[in-house]
């Protein structure tokens, strides 16, 4: 599969002469196959399969326990077609770091052919922001030549929607329940991407399934980085956000067209946003209204809510257009 040039248009959401070129650079294999427990509509098991066909099959991969570990390897099935490795939920990262130090001391003392792997970690957003969070920046410091995917569904959904470090503010979970007391979870998301972008790693960037071509093309670029690279993926989660499984692409779309999840990359130092910006951003009710977990939120949250938003995107929008790369600035 080569890298796909074209982008999806933002106003119309059309992805220019996607049918001329799409099933040829696509790959058709499966490396993650049907047949898995994911609830209907699971953006993550999505997510999954399109990281998996981007990667190819000269891939090892060390997975957290979570939905994805859970829904696709019940025993005696697998729904992986690549190497896999089933690991702890804080270790994602230390696991993989292993493997691709493994890999190249056996390598050069000629125990298995001479050819290149990538060494892929993932983990949920609990694995990842959270727990795993102090492997995954060791791996990174270290400079493993790894790269690392989170796929965010927003809350532990496996163990019954327990909030995360990465759950929206206002959402309602099992353990930052919405009542009298509380309006949910009371925390704005943590920023994990721009912390990875703080550790100098040459390559990280935000995805969502919705778009699939941008998200294959992040993982392709980030495949082919020779170091440590790192992209945030959001997954649309119906169980957990109490939303319709039919709506989970249309979900991620909103995501990035309210400003919620804007589409991203920053290369050796340079942001660039992915998908074209609107004129202007749609308001985070289109994308709240679809989902059970926000139903509770009043004028004044949503407020917040949209207040903070706007800053967030403000600021982002700021680093893409005044933030030059390491090289521009060396001059
Ligand atoms: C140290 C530790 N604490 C708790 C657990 C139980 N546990 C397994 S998976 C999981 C939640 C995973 O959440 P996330 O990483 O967001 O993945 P998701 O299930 O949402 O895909 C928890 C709490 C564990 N395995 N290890
Ligand atoms: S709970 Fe959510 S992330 Fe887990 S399998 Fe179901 S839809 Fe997917």
């Amino acid at each position: 599969m080569s890298t796909l040039t074209v982008t999806p248009n933002y106003a119309t959401g059309v992805v220019s002469n996607f049918d001329l070129f799409a099933g040829k650079l696509v790959d058709r294999e499966e490396y993650f196959s049907c047949g898995h427990r994911a609830c209907q509509g699971c953006g993550e098991a999505l997510a999954i399969r399109l990281m998996c066909k981007a990667l190819g099959k000269e891939t090892v991969i060390a997975n957290a326990t979570g939905c994805m570990e859970v829904i696709s390897t019940l025993y005696p099935t697998t729904a992986w077609k690549l190497p896999w490795i089933h690991v702890a939920f804080p270790n994602a990262a230390a696991v993989g770091s292993g493997v691709e130090a493994g890999l190249k001391v056996m390598r050069r003392k000629g125990r298995i052919p001479d050819r290149y792997v990538k060494t892929v970690a993932i983990g949920g957003d609990g694995g990842t922001v959270d727990i795993g969070l102090q492997a995954l920046s060791g791996a990174m410091e270290r400079g493993h030549d790894m790269l690392y995917v989170c796929f965010d569904n927003e809350a532990y959904m496996n163990t019954g929607i327990q909030r995360s470090s990465a759950t929206p503010f206002g959402a309602s979970t099992t353990t930052a329940p919405a009542g009298a007391a509380s309006p949910g979870n009371r925390t704005w998301k943590k920023n994990v991407p721009e912390i990875m972008v703080a550790h100098n790693v040459p390559y990280v960037a935000t995805a969502c399934h919705s778009y699939p071509i941008d998200f294959m093309n992040k993982v392709k670029k980030a495949r082919a980085v020779k170091g440590p690279a790192y992209i945030h993926c959001l997954a649309v989660c119906p169980t957990g956000w109490r939303a319709e499984s039919k709506d989970c692409i249309k979900l991620g779309r909103l995501a990035v067209e309210t400003g919620i999840f804007p589409l991203y990359e920053v290369e050796n130092g340079k942001y660039r946003l992915t998908v074209e910006k609107p004129e202007k951003l749609r308001p985070v009710t289109d994308y709240m209204k679809m989902q059970g977990r926000f139903r509770h939120l009043g004028k004044e949250e949503i407020g917040y809510f949209q207040e903070r938003v706007n800053l967030e995107f403000a600021k982002l929008m700021n680093k893409v257009e005044c933030i030059q790369s390491w090289d521009e600035l060396k001059g």
